[in-house]
């Protein structure tokens, strides 16, 4: 475990890591001093702590350790200017402090779902975990907790895992690697590396759960894996827990056969099955009884802004995909939203900060499901110009006329959904604020048109099944 205690140690960035960091040291003796670029950030609760607030290069004043926060490039300004200081992340640092049985979760789209699962399935089996890390509680800020819990259940992403030193989960996940973040890595390769620093420590006695066209692509950038592995795969039959129709199937010793029907869940599409199939591998390897943790999975409800039906209006299903950050997960949505002909039934809207991503990927399922698409924020010309042979492209002002041209042009049995394929920080401050913003610009159509009543959202997250109650409806 990392020894802290008199240190001079530097944190760069005052976000929710380097706060978490910063108290942690302050707690552990270490004297801390935290540099961002910003100006005017709130400084409470860091009485014992130097902050340095609009810092554009920092000296190294006798620091012995730098505390990264993820967001942070260690190619940027501010990390260039103190590189020969030792350096770890704001994960490693909270694990090391907390020092727990871990499972952790990394992969382009899922981890977050799949973070949930676990800690739910573990949770309703008796152990005691907690969903930390990149779902949005930093490490650093449970370690405090941490002897009274079986287990961390990391949510990590490849920034975080950059900068592991010796983070060792007992299981750790991966869901899936497609394309994202391509403005902080020089291509998939690197990428990929990062991601597959999640099994960079583990040992023969840890387990290694892969999703198997992961693990294929990692065994073409020759990435060792010291863990037995258990693969899983909404699309191959190979792997050890794969999907059939709508069957979670094993071939895994013990566990022979089919295992659960997605559809006794509320989640919905292959890429959640892939989740759950992650998730009862973990259970298995941790020794949970598999009866408990098909329970516990029927009882599962999402995280908001991953598909999550928001109301309905005339026949029209409004989805708040918010979350869909990046391409791969966009079309993830698009395919897992039900058609009950072979006509195209969603509208869609997506944009937002560009990442680099090469749009015209998505167009041949564009042309195949979906009507129009109303196109906002930064990326809006480079998807129109991607987009336009394959499906009606109209860039919209902002969310709002982009919400209120698709509810006018939508039908009965037709799917609006916000599914961006981009980061929000273009408009918004985070995906959070985006996907609050388009359940409040639905809400409000939903009072206009049902006046005198509105809609009541749905919480059943990822499940498209209609709503039959049209009580409200004039
Ligand atoms: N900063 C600088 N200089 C820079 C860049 C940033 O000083 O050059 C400062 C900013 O001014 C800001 C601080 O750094 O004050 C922000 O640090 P951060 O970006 O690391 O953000 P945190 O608030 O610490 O949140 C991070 C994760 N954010 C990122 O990785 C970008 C959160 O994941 C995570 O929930 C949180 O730690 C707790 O672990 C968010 C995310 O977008 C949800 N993650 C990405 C994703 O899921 O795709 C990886």
């Amino acid at each position: 475990m990392i020894e802290v205690a008199d240190k001079k140690v530097l944190v760069v960035g005052l976000g929710l890591s380097g706060r978490a960091a910063a108290r942690l040291l302050a707690s552990r003796g270490a004297k801390v001093t935290v540099v961002d670029t910003r100006t005017g950030l709130d400084v409470a609760g860091l009485d014992d702590v130097e902050v340095l607030l609009g810092v554009k290069s920092v000296s190294n004043d006798g620091f012995e350790l730098l505390v990264i926060s993820p967001g942070l490039s260690p190619d940027c300004e501010l990390m260039r200017s103190v590189s020969r200081i030792r350096t770890i992340g704001e994960m490693e640092l909270g694990w090391q402090c907390a020092d727990r049985p871990t499972i952790a979760v990394t992969g382009t789209n899922g981890k977050t779902t799949t973070t949930q699962l676990i800690d739910h399935v573990l949770n309703a089996c008796g152990r005691k975990s907690m969903a930390i890390g990149n779902i949005g509680k930093p490490v650093c800020d449970v370690v405090s907790e941490a002897a009274e819990l079986d287990y961390l259940t990391i949510e990590a992403s490849s920034f975080q895992l950059e900068s592991v030193r010796e983070f060792r989960p007992r299981v750790a996940v991966l869901t899936n690697i497609t394309t994202d973040h391509m403005d902080r890595y020089d291509g998939m390769p690197e990428y990929a590396y990062a991601k597959a620093n999640i099994f960079l420590y583990q040992r023969p006695s840890d387990t290694a759960i892969v999703q198997n066209e992961a693990l294929a692509y990692l065994r073409t950038l020759d990435c060792d894996i010291a863990a037995p592995t258990v693969t899983f795969s909404a699309s191959s039959r190979r792997a050890d827990l794969h999907l059939d129709g709508d069957l979670i199937v094993s071939s895994l010793e013990g566990w022979e056969g089919p295992i659960l029907a997605m559809q006794q869940t509320s989640l919905r599409g292959p890429h959640n099955a892939e989740n759950v199939m992650a998730t009862l591998a973990v259970g298995r390897e941790l020794g949970l009884p598999l009866q408990k943790m098909v329970h516990a999975l029927k009882t599962f409800r999402a995280a908001p802004h991953r598909c999550e039906l928001v109301g309905e209006m005339n026949g029209v299903q409004f989805i708040n995909d918010s979350k869909a950050t990046n391409l791969d997960a966009m079309m993830k949505a698009i395919e897992s939203i039900p058609c009950l002909s072979d006509e195209p039934n969603v509208w869609l809207i997506a944009g937002g900060s560009d990442k680099g991503f090469e749009f015209h990927d998505a167009g041949p399922l564009l042309a195949r499901r979906v009507k129009g698409a109303f196109l906002i924020g930064e990326t809006s010309g480079r998807m129109k110009s991607a987009w336009n042979l394959f499906t009606n492209c109209r860039p919209a002002e902002d969310l709002e006329e982009a919400v209120q041209a698709a509810a006018q042009k939508a039908e009965l049995g037709d799917v609006v959904i916000l599914s961006p394929a981009c980061a929000s920080f273009d408009q918004f401050s985070s995906y959070e604020e985006r996907g609050n913003r388009f359940k409040e610009i639905v809400d409000g159509l939903l009072r206009t048109t049902y006046s005198g009543g509105h809609c009541t959202p749905t919480t059943t997250s990822g499940d498209f099944t209609i709503n039959k109650n049209t009580e409200h409806q004039p």
